[in-house]
């Protein structure tokens, strides 16, 4: 019989509705959410390909609730996910790190998922041309027939039923973890799907790279500074020291990680005690992909999935990647706090 195994495009609809099978209770509500999401990541993937050509880039004038200047893109993409997430009817609160409060969908359109995103992380990159991505979790709201409100995503990571990235660089990568699952997909721009290219995506158990930003190294405390000197001058015989890449880009950092392993960190320190990184739309949706992919993601101190956000805009100090990795710094962290 004829192989046609060669010309099976699985389409991430597609896989995503095969996998919402096995639920006896799926609506195909998540599936339309989901639709709404990749609809938000090609409008984007192909914006930030023509930023250049249609004068995108540069400073939009305004800054956003970090205090940080915002580029038209950042604008754009933040609008263009809003209005997908709110016409698909199925969300009722929309959390982006670009508005200060969080967005309660009217009750026409609205729906029992909470999207908590990041519309275009590492935009302060754009005008350099590397890569930057989109990041988001969903919640299903605590009480469908309620009134939506904070208390549905002021909630520990462990709650939310699916997360993911999408990566915009040479081609446009996007990563999605459902329940346990977690598969890789690659936009087809000529067809306009995202395809099936890294099905049950898995992280080595130990790595041979890191990532940080070492120009905060002056900053970090004692655990932090003997762990990354522990990778850059091992004193094992016959061992190496590991590599270091850092891009500056969460999502492209990550996405290395994730295929390659090693561990990718944004510290807290004396400087900024809870880090950078934002723990709804960046450090929540990364933790459940590496745990889900077989790696680990940590505070430092705890699970970082069981921290629970006071604020829609919380920052939380971040390790995560190749689960022994991330055990190694953990060993060092609680051998200080016995102190
Ligand atoms: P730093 C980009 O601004 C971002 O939010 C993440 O994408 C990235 O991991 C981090 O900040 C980079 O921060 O301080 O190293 O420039």
């Amino acid at each position: 019989m004829a192989d046609h195994t060669k010309t099976n495009l699985v389409t991430l609809t597609r896989h995503v509705l095969s996998d919402q099978k096995k639920h006896a209770d799926a609506t195909g509500d998540l599936t339309l959410l989901l639709t709404s999401i990749q609809l938000g990541c090609k409008f984007v993937a192909t914006s930030v390909r023509k930023a250049g050509l249609v004068h995108l880039t540069g400073l939009a004038g305004a800054t956003n609730v970090q205090g940080e200047d915002v580029k038209k893109l950042d604008i754009l993409s933040n609008e263009i996910f809003i209005n997908a997430l709110r016409s698909s009817g199925m969300s009722a609160i929309l959390v982006s790190e670009e508005d200060e409060e969080a967005i309660f969908i009217e009750e026409g359109l609205q729906g029992k998922y909470c999207v908590v995103f990041d519309p275009l992380d590492g935009s302060s990159n754009i005008d350099a041309g590397v890569n930057v991505g989109t990041i988001f979790g969903i919640y299903r709201v605590k009480d469908e027939g309620g009134r939506p409100s904070l208390a549905d995503v002021l909630r520990p990571g462990t709650e939310m039923i699916a997360a993911g990235y999408a990566q915009y660089g040479s081609s446009c990568n996007l990563v999605l973890t459902v329940d346990k699952t977690i598969h890789g997909y690659t936009l087809d721009s000529t067809i306009g799907e995202f395809i099936l290219t890294h099905p049950d995506i898995r992280i080595p158990d130990r790595g041979s790279i890191y990532s940080v930003n070492e120009g905060n190294s002056m900053y970090w405390d004692e655990p932090c500074k003997t762990y990354f000197n522990s990778i850059k001058f091992p004193t094992q015989p016959n061992t190496k020291p590991y590599s270091a890449r850092y891009i500056g880009s969460m999502v492209a950092d990550i996405h290395r990680t994730l295929l390659y392993g090693g561990i990718f960190a944004y510290p807290g320190d004396s400087k900024s005690p809870k880090g950078k990184l934002r723990v709804l739309y960046e450090c929540f949706p990364m933790a459940m992909i590496m745990e889900n992919a077989g790696g680990k993601a940590s505070t430092g101190h705890s699970r970082m999935l069981e921290y629970t956000p006071t604020h829609i805009h919380d920052r939380s100090p971040i390790f995560l990647g190749s689960k022994k990795d991330v055990e190694d710094i953990e060993a060092l962290y609680r051998a200080a706090a016995s102190k």
